[in-house]
């Protein structure tokens, strides 16, 4: 494989793996802004960065189990209406780190940073789907189509050298409502080579995973994608599956997301003074649900008060308010009395009453997914 072609990248980031380029901002970056900025955006890849000069002749051809197939110009996608949808991307391996602590497991190790927001700006999938002849809200083709797949142009170890992809179900696809988009822009600016230049998918709601960047061909299909990353990846397993007992095929690829919060304004270990410190952090649900909630404890979850949540600052979030970014995190702050060395809790509750999980011993699982559990850092008191 060849990294002699990487893009540049921000010194601040925490580099996770090289090559593979895998990376995310520290804590303290992460929620200074509601959208984060592209070059402190993680970047999470399977491969040499792909490069796309010709834009004349870059094209994503649309084939299938469909009546009419096409290649679709970049002309074609911009002339389309153009949504900018706020959406909060987040890699299933998002806390991997103090999972791996419980017991090891395989997969690169991520902090608390594996998640950004962003202003995606693009088509919506479900308007290139009219353009080959398949209507809005369709769940299945005349010929069988029943999931959207999404190949990319990179190369990947995983796939033996050959590209990335994944698929969604085509009534998603094709639902105008769940704002799937061919993104070509991320904060008003054409995408970067990191984030998929020139067209990436955007799934909202949904593991980062499904969102595959350096779109080269979209397939309607008869069933789930058979990639190495939909079948033998990011799926879920209880705490007794091991190497020698695992059967992939028993479980369902991982699609959205579950409730997540984080504090990013504290590392384990802080040393604080005396009195009033602020907590604050994101929370992000999966699935389009609202944050109904986010609870911070400063005695390891005895006793809790609630955290103040906004999206656009000054103005207090309301889980079911309309005018909410509903694909996207809310930021929450909370000011506590630590009076001794404690350690300081967070956890969320979205608007189909889902919390997350106490322990992550209870979630531990051999790819080091999902780690949702409640998260934690110390603090020593000091003077
Ligand atoms: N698409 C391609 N083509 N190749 C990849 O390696 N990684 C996926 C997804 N799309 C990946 C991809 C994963 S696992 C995640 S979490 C997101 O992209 C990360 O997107 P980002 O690098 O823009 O943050
Ligand atoms: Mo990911």
């Amino acid at each position: 494989s060849d990294y002699s072609r990487e893009p540049a990248r921000h010194p601040c980031l925490r580099i996770n793996a090289k090559a593979p380029f895998n990376a995310e901002p520290p804590r303290s970056m992460l929620i200074t802004t509601y959208v984060t900025p592209v070059d402190l955006f993680y970047k999470r890849n399977h491969g040499p960065i792909p490069i796309v000069d010709d834009i004349e002749r870059y094209s994503v051809s649309v084939r299938g189990l469909i009546e009419n197939p096409k290649m679709l110009s970049m002309k074609d996608i911009w002339d389309l209406p153009k949504y900018d949808v706020t959406a909060t991307l987040q890699c299933a391996g998002n806390r991997r780190t103090a999972m791996s602590k419980v017991r090891t497991v395989k997969g690169v190790g991520w902090d608390i940073a594996a998640i950004g927001n962003a202003v995606w700006g693009g088509a919506k999938l479900a308007d290139v789907l009219e353009l080959v002849g398949i209507p809005k809200f369709t769940s299945t083709t005349q010929s069988g189509g029943k999931h959207v797949e999404f190949v990319s142009v990179d190369m990947c170890k995983e796939e033996n050298g050959g590209p990335y992809k994944a698929s969604i179900p085509l009534s998603q696809a094709s639902n105008p409502e769940a704002d799937v988009l061919l993104a070509y822009e991320m904060n008003g600016e054409p995408l970067n080579r990191d984030h998929g230049y020139p067209l990436r998918v955007i799934v909202p709601g949904v593991i980062g995973a499904r969102s595959v960047k350096w779109l080269d061909s979209i397939n309607i299909i008869a069933e789930p994608c058979q990639g190495f990353f939909m079948q033998k990846d990011y799926k879920m397993f209880p705490p007794s599956v091991n190497w020698d007992n695992i059967e992939w095929s028993t479980r369902r690829p991982i699609m959205d997301f579950p409730i997540q919060c984080a504090i990013c304004s504290l590392e384990d270990i802080n040393v604080i003074k005396h009195g009033k410190i602020t907590v604050s952090g994101y929370a992000a649900a999966g699935g389009g649900r609202g944050v109904e909630r986010v609870d911070i404890s400063v005695d390891g979850g005895k006793t809790w008060v609630e955290a103040s949540r906004y999206q656009k600052p000054g103005i207090p979030y309301v889980s079911d308010d309309e005018n909410n970014d509903k694909w996207a995190w809310v930021l929450f702050e909370a000011k506590v009395d630590a009076p001794h060395s404690t350690e300081i809790v967070a956890k969320a509750v979205d608007t189909a009453a889902n919390v997350q999980p106490e322990s992550v011993e209870e979630i531990w699982n051999l790819r080091g997914v999902l780690n949702t559990s409640w998260h934690k850092v110390q603090v020593r008191v000091g003077h």
